[in-house]
């Protein structure tokens, strides 16, 4: 599901990510790629334009330029324009006071409506409710007997009746109130396009019963088509929401992303296989997450714009760049880690880290003795490691409870990190840069 969009934005974030540095055309540059990815995935482009251009003026205003993680702000910019556009907070199944709540399904021939009212009929009972499956496809010939074998194979209440649609309906509500079923799920005919008489007999159906929810079932295999149908389906007999089956195959996921933003329907569920267990409740946060492909980015930037003293890492880019990063930065660098909490948790939220971490876990120990190790060298120490000679190893061990093997290692790792920093900076420093 979504692997295709998520794969090409995959591309455009490492590019992101990797950058110290990220000027308006770099922020533009990345925007006509995540266009690009976006139609390719069959969103629609009126949606695409709008969203594109939301996230550029966002990430321009927000000074994503002058940012200390440029990569990771715009990616979460994304995020949260890719969870406004996917709805916002999750739009729940509107339950009745007065039940029997009524669901209608309706949609295209073939789309999954009926796998669909044996999915929301165990997922609802699950919640606690006590759903009556009703056929009320009176034109396809097996279709009364696929809703009823199926409600059989799940054991949930099955009602149908030799009447038009709108008196399968009736007779259902009455059996539902008589039999105190709280939730009445009716399976709707499809048809191969749209046309009158089926709307006509939607319609019927949802006035006999006074619906309170009329969900759009359709195939997210079908693109951008989607979008079309479901507007003449909302025009035509109002939608209260929609349903994207077959998310499983290897569909592009534009139609997910367009419905909201394009006709302001809600996606309540997507279905996932072909089997009465494979529904999922639809997440905005989580969907785009999962769009986007990159954990829980999101929320390790939150924290981090909470705890890290941006005047400070400012001070820190400075030192980076003229080369003169010492012990005492680098502890005060330890501290600032610290203050966002576990370095376990944090590990656990970057992208991509999550699932390998499993089960490992992290040497809150050895950062503790790094700090006590540069707590016992003098400031002169800190500042000129080159003085750190074999006395001065076996003070500072002493002093910090560790060995003189600690202390080596310690002084090895940072000389190979001022190494690093230095071609780093060599790397990165525009043409003319003083330094
Ligand atoms: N892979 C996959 N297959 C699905 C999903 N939902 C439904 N199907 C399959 O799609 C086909 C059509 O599903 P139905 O539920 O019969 O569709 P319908 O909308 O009721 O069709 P009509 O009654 O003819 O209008 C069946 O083979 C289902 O097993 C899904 O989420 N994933
Ligand atoms: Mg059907």
């Amino acid at each position: 599901m979504f692997e295709q969009i998520t794969d090409k934005l995959d591309g455009i974030f490492k590019k992101l990510t990797g950058r110290g540095y990220l000027s308006e055309k770099n922020i533009q540059e990345a925007g006509r790629e995540i266009r690009m990815a976006l139609l390719e995935a069959d969103v629609n482009y009126k949606v695409v334009k709008n969203f594109v251009a939301e996230i550029e003026k966002k990430a321009i205003g927000q000074e994503v330029t002058k940012s200390i993680t440029p990569g990771q702000q715009l990616i979460k910019i994304i995020h949260d324009e890719m969870v406004n556009l996917l709805g916002g907070t999750r739009s729940d199944m509107a339950i009745s006071s007065t039940p029997p709540t009524v669901i209608i399904l309706a949609g295209l021939q073939g789309s999954g409506k009926t796998t669909l009212a044996g999915k929301l009929a165990l997922y609802l009972r699950k919640k606690g409710h006590h759903p009556l499956l009703v056929a009320a496809d009176i034109h396809r010939p097996a279709a009364k007997k696929q809703l009823q074998l199926l409600a059989e194979s799940i054991q949930i209440p099955f009602y149908t009746a030799e009447a038009g649609a709108p008196d399968i309906a009736r007779g259902a509500i009455a059996q539902a109130r008589e039999n105190l079923f709280d939730l009445v799920i009716i399976d709707t005919a499809g048809r191969l396009q749209i046309d009158d008489a089926l709307m006509i007999e939607l319609a019927d159906v949802k006035k006999a019963v006074s619906a309170h929810e009329t969900l759009f079932v359709a195939d997210a295999m079908t693109g951008q088509e989607a979008l079309n149908v479901a507007s003449e389906f909302h025009r035509r007999i109002g939608l209260t929401g929609a349903v994207l089956t077959k998310m499983d195959g290897d569909a592009r996921g534009g139609a997910a992303m367009s419905l909201k933003a394009a006709l302001g329907i809600p996606i309540k569920f997507i279905g996932t296989g072909e089997k009465p267990a494979d529904v999922e409740e639809f997440h905005p946060a989580r969907i785009s997450s999962r769009i986007l492909g990159m954990g829980d980015i999101v929320s390790f930037v939150e924290k981090a714009q909470e705890v890290i003293d941006l005047a400070e890492a400012e001070k820190l880019e400075k030192k980076l760049l003229k080369e003169t990063f010492t012990f005492e930065d680098f502890l005060a660098q330890l501290k600032q880690i610290k203050k966002m909490g576990p370095l376990q948790n944090l590990l656990e939220m970057l992208p991509g880290v999550g699932k390998q971490l499993k089960g490992v876990t992290v040497d809150e120990n050895g950062m503790a003795r790094v700090e006590a190790i540069i707590n016992s060298m003098t400031r002169q120490e800190r500042t000129h490691p080159s003085i750190i000679d074999g006395s001065r190893r076996r003070r500072i061990a002493a002093g910090s409870g560790t060995s003189v093997q600690h202390v080596n290692m310690l002084l090895k790792q940072f000389a190979s990190m001022q190494k690093m920093i230095k071609q780093f900076s060599r790397l990165s420093l525009p043409k003319g840069f003083p330094s």
